[in-house]
């Protein structure tokens, strides 16, 4: 099942089901229409869903609402160095700190980094930003954990975690500063609830960027490359620090595209994760 946050043409927003007919939207309970959070947070995602859904509505064509963002309130929290791709091109950029991907690529503890805060994300077909002080520049095909307050898995999305490579190269402290601006964070375009992920080997996740109609760069790997499983990520994160409001966590890239490429403006990003579906952006 496939939950998404919408707008319709009315201005209105709200909660839907995305299906083979367009969206199916929730009504409201108890005179108030359900957030993602009022589903997502309670004891069984599926089954509320399934209870709010009026099936004798049509469902409004894809055309005729703008998917937003799945999130509410919850941070964007990221996980690095979880495939070796992503290792191996750390390396090479970062030439006087390299040892410490490779330390990190190895060790029990992972990294994470606070990404974004809500507001701050971008949904589907929104512009992301490169910086304008960074010269290198590539976006992070990535699966997105969504995690309840009681830190369970509900479900997941699709994440790009845009990164200026020189400016993380140049210096690691620097990493808050290639990571966290506007514009660097999309997600979307549902969030897929957790019952429903196929076994990690069929999970490919492919990076396609087009510039002028062309495509420059095309690339993938599956989930079952990462090296750390989704629980060790999530019981990392939790370990000092509550999250009343939910947190999305990106879980790393196994995609990044040769050291030669950098995007420049205009250029269309899109993710596409099976089972999930596909998250589209333009470089503004
Ligand atoms: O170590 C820096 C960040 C790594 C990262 O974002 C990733 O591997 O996806
Ligand atoms: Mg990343």
């Amino acid at each position: 099942m496939k939950l998404c946050k919408v707008q319709t043409k009315a201005g209105a927003t709200g909660v839907g089901v995305l299906g083979d007919d367009g969206v199916q939207l929730l009504h409201a309970a108890a005179g108030k229409s359900p957030t993602l959070s009022d589903i997502l947070h309670g004891t069984d995602p599926a089954a509320t869903v399934r209870t709010l859904l009026d099936t004798k509505q049509a469902a409004i064509p894809l055309a005729d609402v703008r998917l937003l963002a799945p999130i509410d309130h919850q941070e964007v929290w990221a996980a690095g160095v979880t495939y070796k791709r992503s290792r191996e091109a750390r390396e090479r950029e970062s030439a006087g700190a390299a040892s410490f991907y490779e330390k990190v690529y190895t060790a029990e503890r992972p990294e994470l980094f606070l990404k974004a805060t809500a507001r701050r994300v971008v949904g589907p077909d929104a512009n992301v930003r490169i910086r304008k002080d960074g010269k290198w520049n590539v976006p992070e095909p990535e699966v997105a954990l969504v995690v309840s307050p009681q830190l369970k898995i509900v479900g997941y999305t699709i994440g790009n975690d845009m990164s200026s490579r020189d400016i993380e190269g140049e210096n690691p402290l620097y990493l808050p500063q290639a990571k966290v601006y506007d514009g660097a964070c999309a997600l979307g375009p549902v969030i897929l609830l957790a019952e429903a992920l196929p076994p990690l080997e069929q999970v490919t996740i492919e990076l396609l960027i087009s510039r002028g109609g062309q495509t420059v760069f095309d690339g993938q790997t599956t989930l079952g490359q990462m090296a750390r499983s989704f629980a060790d990520l999530v019981s990392w994160l939790s370990r000092e620090i509550s999250f009343p409001d939910g947190v999305i966590l990106l879980t790393g890239t196994g995609v990044v595209p040769p050291d030669q490429f950098t995007l420049a403006s205009g250029d269309k990003i899109t993710i596409e994760v099976a089972g999930i579906g596909r998250l589209c952006n333009t470089v503004e």
